[in-house]
């Protein structure tokens, strides 16, 4: 069979109901979230069950065409387009959405990949569970996508990045075959712990079509507030004051500087600023507990009352009611819009041990101010030792002349700083295509080519996702 014939076999498989031509449809598919990329295809697809993906990768591999997979094409690297006009397909996976068990007694959950995670989060919500994955694109991320990226997002301080939630994943491999590894068991010492293989792999080893998650009991206490910091060593001061003070019940703990929250005030419609004063940092600290009665108000009383005695906290606001609570996250999830409103920045997702995080802020912004000029916009999960110090094009200049050029040399010091000392820079987003020169960089030459062996062994012609994150491939 030529090409031709090939991806002809594929339309068939997929069905009209399964083929994506239209030129808005196909352009949405083509180019990425952040407006990075502009991709191409030979086909777009979406196929509605597990045996047709098992049939179109056979093939791909077989005819050795590239297969790019995409969930809801939030991701921020570039992971999820295609790069080849002639000889890479994207399969997206939005038509495989069902939830297939949910077990309240193991508290688990069996869905798809093509999820959507808010749709997860509702469908737990429902059985008076918890599915603790959020971030703010939760309404068009998917399940398949979250597990690929290992994605983190706001609560991984307490249940971890999106790999720990998983008890079991489904896989379509490179050549067709399905593991399927769906008892959500919580334990089982039965060899290598192959279905990890696929989590934060981004798509390069295989096609998660399903997964078994953990759920956890609803959260019936809630207790959120929003606190101006004197500095970012205090925020992290308070952040052991908080643990211990809710009863390990803390479920968040993120950083917003003055200028993220400026940025969203001005940006973003319906946001108003919580507190009287402005302030050059702050902390969204929340508390939650499945049990109503947990006294989390009394344990936040009194994190505020340790957190002023020692002069950490300046101010800051109690939320009173659900409304209040979503205002606030609002102004802390709405920094990604502000950022693009303002013409979009260069990101940064890295991490450094919690206790540096001060040290890495000092150091960073004595190092960049020599090296140009830029309007910053540091956030994060302070909690999880992850910032965002993310650069926006100076006031008066053009954004697309900062995010090709300055920028550039500004971000490459950003990620050399977090990695000398001892960090990630890439702790939430992942490699895909705009960070695979750094993996090459960065990442010791032992784990690199541990890398290349793995993707050698279950992909040797090297079709998923061709010349993401795996160097060469
Ligand atoms: P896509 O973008 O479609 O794909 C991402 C990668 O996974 C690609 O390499 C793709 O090929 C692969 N892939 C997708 N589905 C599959 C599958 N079923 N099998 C195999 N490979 C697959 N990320 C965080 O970690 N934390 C955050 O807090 C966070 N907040 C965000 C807020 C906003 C406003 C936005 C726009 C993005 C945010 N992100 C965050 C980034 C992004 O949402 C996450 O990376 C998310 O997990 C991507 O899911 P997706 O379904 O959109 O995947
Ligand atoms: C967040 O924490 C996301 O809000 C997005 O990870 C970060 O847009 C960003 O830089
Ligand atoms: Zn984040």
């Amino acid at each position: 069979m030529d090409q031709q014939g090939v991806l002809q076999r594929i339309r068939e498989l997929v069905g009209e109901a399964g083929l994506v031509t239209d030129a808005p449809a196909r352009q949405a598919r083509l180019v990425d979230e952040r407006r990075l990329y502009h991709g191409q295809a030979a086909l777009i697809v979406r196929p509605d069950s597990v045996d047709q993906i098992a049939s179109i990768l056979a093939l791909c591999n077989e005819h050795h065409i590239g297969v790019v997979p995409q969930g809801g094409n939030t991701g921020y690297c570039g992971g999820a387009t295609p790069f080849d006009a002639e000889r890479q397909i994207v399969v997206c996976l939005d038509r495989l959405n069902r939830i297939r068990e949910i077990d309240p007694v193991a508290f688990t959950m069996t869905v798809e990949a093509g999820l959507v995670l808010a749709k997860a989060q509702a469908a737990a919500a429902e059985h008076n569970l918890l599915f603790p994955l959020s971030m703010g694109s939760e309404g068009s991320c998917q399940i398949g996508g979250n597990l690929s990226t290992n994605a983190g997002g706001l609560a991984v301080l307490r249940y971890g990045t999106a790999r720990e939630l998983a008890l079991g994943l489904e896989v379509v491999l490179p050549d067709g075959r399905v593991l399927s590894e769906l008892k959500g068991l919580r334990k089982d010492n039965t060899g290598y712990p192959l279905t990890q293989l696929f989590m934060g792999a981004e798509g390069t080893l295989g096609i998660i079509t399903a997964a078994v998650l953990k759920l956890f009991p609803a959260a019936h206490a809630i207790e959120t507030a929003w606190l101006a910091v004197a500095d970012i060593e205090a925020a992290c001061r308070l952040l052991g004051v908080a643990r211990q003070a809710s009863g390990d019940a803390l479920s968040s703990f993120e950083y917003v500087s003055g200028a993220s929250a400026e940025l969203v005030l001005d940006q973003v419609a319906d946001t108003r600023a919580p507190l009287q004063e402005t302030y050059a940092h702050y902390v969204l600290v929340e508390f939650t507990s499945p049990d109503s009665a947990s006294g989390l108000r009394a344990g936040m009383e009194r994190l505020l009352e340790v957190g002023m005695e020692h002069g950490w906290v300046l101010d800051g606001v109690l939320a009173e009611s659900g409304p209040q609570r979503d205002a606030l996250w609002r102004l802390r999830e709405s920094i990604p819009e502000a950022e693009k409103h303002s013409g979009g920045a260069i990101k940064h997702d890295v991490s450094v041990a919690v206790g540096r995080i001060p040290e890495f802020a000092a150091r960073l912004a004595a190092e960049l101010k020599v090296l140009g000029d830029y309007r910053p916009s540091g956030y994060g999960h302070i909690g999880d030792g992850n910032l965002h110090y993310n650069l926006l094009a100076p006031e008066g200049t053009d954004p697309e002349a900062f995010k090709q050029g300055a920028g550039r040399q500004l971000s490459r010091a950003v990620h050399a700083l977090a990695v000398s000392m001892g960090g990630s820079f890439s702790a939430e987003h992942g490699v895909g295509i705009l960070k695979a020169p750094d993996l090459v960089a960065y990442k010791s030459p032992v784990a690199l080519e541990m890398m290349k062996t793995v993707k050698r062994a279950l992909d040797p012609h090297g079709i998923m996702n061709p010349g993401k994150m795996v160097p060469g491939s």
